[in-house]
């Protein structure tokens, strides 16, 4: 073991609370060596990795790996909130006292890092100044150089964010484990996510993916960042953040929502105006995955995106469906690709949705690394690319950013948005003037079952705010903080649902979605400001078609506006049962969600 106080000295790691725990983690994983990093050793680190060959070439300032092939998602059902408080149960938190987790990661993690080097990544979840700063820094502890990588493209990394704060940081370690052994999915599997929330200490083992090993992103963006909302008076959600400049009026809004996943969040975040309202519209991104909502002194609800990159899902991103993200991952941005497929000869990479699958099939090779030339039988049909294969850039390299992306004062929050996938019933939009039937609708969020042979087909897999996954405390708790939160706001925004997947008799889509989606959106802030009134339906006000600017809509979209503009009662009223048993599931809900429940039901059994 090298002198870590050399080594900590060398680095400028000089705040005494982080050197201890540092050294104190350095000691259970047996580390070989330890080393600082930040930003600035990108440049070595990337080269040491493709010397090492744990990265390849994609092209011009692009590399590509691949994870173990057990090891390519979350692991929801590892992952664990573990506190002192049995109070803090819910339904999805999968809660485990502290008591009992901490002891099983510590044995798992001991000596589990020998040989290896330990690499220090002192983190913040904000801009620099942030009035939340002090509830963004971390520092991760992890075994694995890949994660560094990860990590510099997708927060803030280096000393200079960590040395003044003291005590004020996350204690977030990592440590990968022995991937083939570690029966991953069995009963015997060895890994768990745990954040001890109420000690501010995420302790991750058994994985080197996402946001199993990324633990600024998930694990403290979300939920320790929603344990500290919960505690210290703000919102942390796995929410898309954008804003809208009205060119002609110089206005601009900002709108923030939550989507279940593969809803449609990140190509919704960078989206662009359709090319008839670009002369007026400008839409600019902030972020794809997480904001963090407070109230300021002025009463206003502001909002940031704690990340400092963009970690997307591959799958399905191309020049239609996200040009932005394509633009931001091309040569010379530094992306990372992960588990797409590869060729080892031109260094390409390609996914499915990317566009027209190669037909020379020569020096391809799919996320496992299996050459596609040599596949034989049910494997010729397998996909290429890993359906949760990810591409790493960082925010800089979206052409659309928003100029003030990195302003700690954050934005002012206009809109709040929810946003499911649902065949029939949800309206292409619906805005909420009430706060607590915003809260409640954020509540009942979901994305339909996508197996219709189960049965099941149009009921909801409930994911309240997209939050399902990273919920940090109980939901009852965390409803009633979101109506404190948006109560205390004397400036309010404005909720709504949005549906971009509404389906015709045919199966086909009745709106086309993507940039179309801003249209929507902009008439969201008009009826917020009062410049179109809407239409009052049960579940909320819905655009009258002619508010609606429809510039330059394809014809059949113009067709199918009325559809995807009505609202089906008796649908609605199937879906407020079982609405009613899945928030039945949280005790102690407050009493105005349930309030908010029955006046939309009373709605629509007058309709
Ligand atoms: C997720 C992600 O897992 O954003 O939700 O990576
Ligand atoms: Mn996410």
């Amino acid at each position: 073991m090298v002198d870590l106080e050399r080594v900590l000295d060398e680095a400028g790691l000089t705040n005494p609370s982080v050197r201890e725990y540092v050294a104190h983690w350095a000691g259970v994983t047996g580390a070989e060596r330890v080393e600082v990093v930040s930003a600035a050793d990108d440049a070595r680190l990337i080269q040491e990795a493709l010397d090492d060959g744990e990265l390849l070439p994609a092209g011009e300032g692009r590399y590509y790996s691949r994870s173990f092939y057990k090891d390519t998602a979350r692991a929801e059902e590892r992952t664990i909130v573990a506190t002192s408080d049995e109070a803090d149960k819910g339904i999805y938190n999968n809660w485990k006292p502290a008591a009992e987790m901490k002891p099983k990661l510590i044995e798992l993690m001991t000596g589990a890092s020998a040989g290896k080097t330990m690499y220090v990544i002192p983190y913040l979840m904000a801009p620099q100044g942030s009035p939340l700063e002090r509830f963004a820094a971390g520092v991760e502890l992890t075994d694995n150089r890949n994660v560094v990588l990860q990590m510099i493209r997708m927060a803030r990394v280096g000393v200079e964010f960590i040395n003044d704060l003291g005590d004020s940081f996350v204690r977030a370690v990592h440590v990968t484990g022995d991937l083939a052994n570690l029966g991953q999915g069995t009963p015997d599997d060895k890994r768990y996510f745990v954040t001890v929330a109420d000690e501010r200490t995420i302790l991750h083992f058994g994985s080197s993916y996402g946001g199993n090993a990324l633990l600024g992103k998930i694990a403290h963006g979300l939920r320790q960042g929603a344990y500290d909302g919960w505690k210290n008076g703000f919102l942390v959600e796995q929410f898309m953040l954008l804003g809208i400049t009205d060119k002609e009026t110089g206005a601009k809004y900002n709108i923030c929502g939550g989507f279940p996943s593969a809803s449609g969040k990140t190509n919704l975040a960078m989206t662009l105006a359709p090319d008839a309202l670009g002369d007026r519209y400008y839409v600019e991104f902030y972020g794809d995955d997480i904001a963090w909502l407070w109230v300021g002194e002025d009463g206003k609800l502001y909002g940031m995106n704690p990340e400092y990159g963009v970690f997307g899902v591959a799958k399905d991103t191309n020049e239609k469906t996200n040009p932005t993200a394509i633009d931001s991952i091309v040569p010379g941005t530094g992306a990372i690709f992960t588990n797409v497929a590869y060729n080892t000869k031109t260094q390409e990479v390609w996914w499915e949705g990317r566009g027209d699958k190669p037909t020379d099939l020569d020096g391809w090779t799919d996320w496992k690394g299996d050459v596609i030339a040599d596949r034989t039988g049910d494997e010729v049909d397998a996909p290429w690319a890993h359906p949760n294969s990810r591409f790493t850039t960082t925010l800089a390299n979206v052409p659309n950013v928003a100029g003030d992306f990195e302003d700690p004062a954050g934005v002012e929050i206009h809109g709040i948005i929810f946003g499911g996938r649902t065949r029939d019933r949800e309206p292409l939009v619906r805005a909420i003037n009430d706060v607590a039937e915003g809260v409640y609708d954020g509540l009942t969020l979901g994305a339909e079952a996508t197996a219709a042979a189960d049965g099941l087909e149009g009921v909801l897999r409930y994911d309240p705010m997209s939050m399902r996954p990273f919920m940090s405390y109980s939901e009852a708790d965390y409803a009633a903080h979101w109506l404190e939160v948006i109560g205390r706001a004397t400036t309010k925004p404005i909720f709504a649902h949005v549906n971009w997947f509404q389906r015709g008799e045919d199966g086909r889509f009745l709106w086309p979605g993507y940039r179309e989606n801003l249209r929507p959106l902009v008439w969201l802030m008009q009826y917020k400001n009062g410049e179109v009134s809407g239409v009052e339906t049960p579940v909320g006000v819905i655009p009258a078609r002619e508010e609606l600017n429809l510039e330059g809509l394809d014809e059949q979209a113009l067709a199918d506006l009325d559809t995807v503009l009505t609202i089906d009662v008796e649908r609605w009223q199937q879906e407020m049962g079982h609405r009613e048993k899945h928030l039945a599931q949280f005790d102690g809900l407050p009493e105005a969600i349930w309030e908010a429940h029955r006046r939309v039901e009373d709605a629509l059994n007058q309709a």
